[in-house]
């Protein structure tokens, strides 16, 4: 039987996780290995704390307190709160732990004594004079290239994603003093990439590696094989990785002329998965090294797409290169979840925090599994998907509510009062019986398999769809009126025990709170690894789930509506939420109101229809000398043109202008300006960062128009 080695991002153990981080990397992959185990296979699923990176020294400095207490702290709250959400790590370990420092330092050691994977170079880099200090990338923030966000930091712009290098931020400061960076040399480490491409190329592309197949490309979701294609068909393709970092929070350079240098946080971070399973595997007697290396073994990462070029490209070439280790044959990971129509916000406090969930709702019963269902009823699989409240109680209430909770109390109430609470005998043939559901199930497992899990999460629904249906197409308690000892009453309530028990175990992997209840009302035992084969067994040869004469419980309820006339007590927790929310988008509004510039002091109508503003097009730009902010741009008015002298050239190259259409005031006393005579002036839209805009229509419009 293969080994499977299922890794879930190592969460920074610098702040609390919101509700997108466990839709992303944390509950599919519990979805998934607590399928596996139910069906006996080898699995072993590691996480932990991230705790290095200047990310967190950061905080520690804004907050006043240590590195260390930062990562105690949250390292703890994660954890614990995973727990809480039944996420079934065998192991949560930490990147601060011994174990790992010393599996990272061996790893880098032999990578660099192969002499032929890293590149030192020594250059310039940005440099805090007052706190004689290299800046890491996230010491250093400046204005984005690509979007102008004034917070951008020195490896990516938190506001368009653009993956970034310190030199390229405009007006770069240092976040520790706020000066200006000077420029001062050292020597780092880089991992030459470049000389992995080919390989990754035919690994990502065909899935072939070393001649050989590795895993089936298609089974890659698309939009995992397109990033990585981006990074590997990109013009200069793949460059040297700075491995190491001038920075005193982190693993030790394990080199003599490294002193006061700490390996980059993202080549010991994916390392902290090894670690995790040594670990794991010195607490449970195992070789850690079967789940890494052995024949059959295989790797599976879940991540959000932000860390897809780490897992698909990066690791896997440090792996190749240390020699020996397995790579992945799978990285499903998932896409962006937003909350309310917008981006998760801690600053904004727009959204929730898995321990803030936990918390707000602890008198909501079965809150847990409520959130695991809506969070898998609406996973970002493909695409970023949009965590709304109405949705939530949508999915609760008719899905959970309607559909699995009442099958499951109707089926327990009618045993009950037919049967005395006991499965009753049936000679029905259950072939023929299971034959829809036998269907749904194996497609359900299947989805699973190729996590695929909002259709897995359907398929459960059905089945119990199924059961309502085939129960009210039956009627016993019609049936019951005319003739209570009818063979046929038996027939269906035997059925229905089989279908109910299905569920107690096909629920398990998304919602193993309601599947230990079930059980528990069932009375049966808790499913143990390798349950679920006996059960897809039973139920392909028709044979039952659940035995006659067995005794079964009395019914509770599993979830509790929301929207119930007589106690709006949970109602009233959603409602609260959404309260909130409103809260802060009328604080926005009133920010932005005050933010507008007062208007200007009234004037006439007659005043106004002395402006005579027409459109046109640029048709030529070029540049003025010894006036860097000026442009000379001639503007076809239709019919006549004009010269007109703008002031826009530092935003604007010429051949950027020319085609523009733009509004001009075209009677403006002309002026002369470095010796051109201006006849006009070209309006221009200014945002709050200053940028300018022409002021146009996406439809266009023609020349010589009057605006008025
Ligand atoms: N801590 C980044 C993140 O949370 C990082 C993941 C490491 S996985 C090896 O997005
Ligand atoms: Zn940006």
């Amino acid at each position: 039987m293969s080994k499977k080695l299922v890794t879930s991002a190592l969460p920074y153990a610098n702040g609390a996780l919101h509700l997108g981080h466990l839709a992303g990397a944390y509950l599919p992959a519990d979805i998934y290995v607590r399928y596996l185990r139910l069906r006996g296979e080898d699995v072993v699923w590691v996480c932990g704390s991230d705790e290095h990176g200047a990310a967190i020294t950061i905080r520690a400095k804004k907050e006043g307190i240590t590195p260390q207490d930062i990562i105690e702290k949250y390292h703890a709250l994660n954890k614990n709160t995973f727990e809480q959400f039944g996420i079934s790590f065998d192991m949560y370990h930490r990147t601060s732990a011994e174990i790992h420092h010393e599996t990272a330092r061996e790893f880098f050691t032999k990578l660099y004594e192969r002499g032929d994977q890293f590149i030192e170079k020594t250059n310039e880099q940005y440099y805090d004079a007052e706190y004689n200090q290299f800046l890491a990338d996230r010491f250093i923030k400046g204005i984005c290239p690509t979007c102008g966000y004034e917070e951008a930091y020195g490896d990516q712009c938190e506001n368009c994603g653009s993956t970034l290098s310190p030199e390229e931020l405009i007006e770069p400061v240092s976040t520790l003093s706020g000066n200006k960076p000077e420029k001062k040399e050292t020597t780092h480490w880089y991992f030459d990439l470049k000389k992995h491409e080919k390989w990754l190329k035919e690994w990502i592309e065909n899935g072939t590696l070393d001649g050989e197949p590795h895993h089936d490309p298609k089974a890659w979701k698309n939009h995992v094989v397109g990033q990585c294609k981006s990074w590997l068909d990109a013009e200069e393709g793949l460059l040297p990785r700075a491995i190491t970092r001038d920075l005193d929070w982190g693993i030790k350079v394990p080199l003599p002329q490294a002193d006061g240098k700490v390996l980059y946080v993202w080549f010991d971070a994916p390392i902290g998965y090894i670690s995790a399973t040594k670990a794991w595997a010195e607490q449970n007697g195992k070789n850690w090294e079967d789940y890494w290396k052995g024949d059959d073994a295989e790797l599976i990462h879940f991540i959000g797409k932000d860390n897809i070029v780490f897992h698909c490209i990066i690791f896997p070439a440090m792996l190749k290169a240390y020699g020996d280790f397995k790579l992945p044959t799978n990285v499903p990971a998932n896409q962006f979840l937003n909350f309310e129509g917008d981006k998760f916000s801690k600053s904004r406090g727009w959204g929730i925090e898995q321990h803030e969930y936990l918390e707000e709702f602890k008198d909501f019963p079965n809150k847990e599994d409520a959130l695991r269902y809506a969070l898998t009823r609406n996973m970002p699989e493909n695409r970023d998907a949009d965590f709304k409240w109405d949705e939530f109680v949508e999915f609760h209430d008719k899905e959970l509510v309607g559909n699995l909770g009442n099958y499951l109390n109707r089926i327990l109430v009618l045993t009950h009062k037919y049967f005395d609470g006991k499965v009753p005998a049936s000679d029905v043939d259950l072939t023929e019986k299971y034959a829809d559901i036998l269907h749904l199930t194996a497609s359900l497992a299947k989805r699973i398999e190729l996590f695929d899990f909002k259709q897995a999460v359907n398929r459960l629904m059905e089945i119990s769809s199924w059961g309502n249906t085939y129960l009210q197409d039956v009627s016993p308690w019609k049936i019951y009126k005319e003739n209570p000892d009818s063979e046929e009453i038996a027939e269906c309530m035997y059925v229905s025990l089989q279908v109910v028990t299905l569920l107690s175990a096909l629920c398990a992997p998304f919602i193993p709170f309601t599947s230990e209840k079930i059980r528990n009302l069932l009375n049966l035992p808790a499913l143990q690894n390798g349950d679920l084969n006996d059960i897809l067994e039973n139920l392909g040869a028709g044979k039952p789930l659940i035995d006659a004469g067995h005794s079964v419980n009395k019914p509770e309820l599993l979830f509790a509506q929301i929207n119930d006339r007589k106690d709006d007590s949970r109602k009233q927790i959603i409602e609260r939420q959404k309260e909130k929310l409103v809260a802060i988008l009328a604080q926005k509004a009133a920010e932005e109101a005050a933010k507008f510039k007062p208007v200007k002091p009234e004037i006439s109508f007659e005043d106004f229809t002395k402006l005579d503003i027409r459109t046109g097009k640029i048709t030529a730009a070029e540049p003025i000398k010894k006036a860097d902010k000026l442009l000379k741009l001639t503007v076809d008015l239709g019919g006549q043109t004009r010269t007109v002298v703008s002031g826009i050239a530092l935003q604007f190259k010429p051949e950027e202008v020319v085609g523009q259409q733009v509004a001009v005031l075209l009677n403006l006393a002309p002026r002369k300006m470095r010796g051109v005579l201006s006849e006009g002036m070209i309006l221009m839209a200014e945002n709050k960062e200053g940028k300018l805009s022409f002021v146009q229509s996406d439809e266009g419009f023609g020349e010589g128009l009057e605006v008025r």
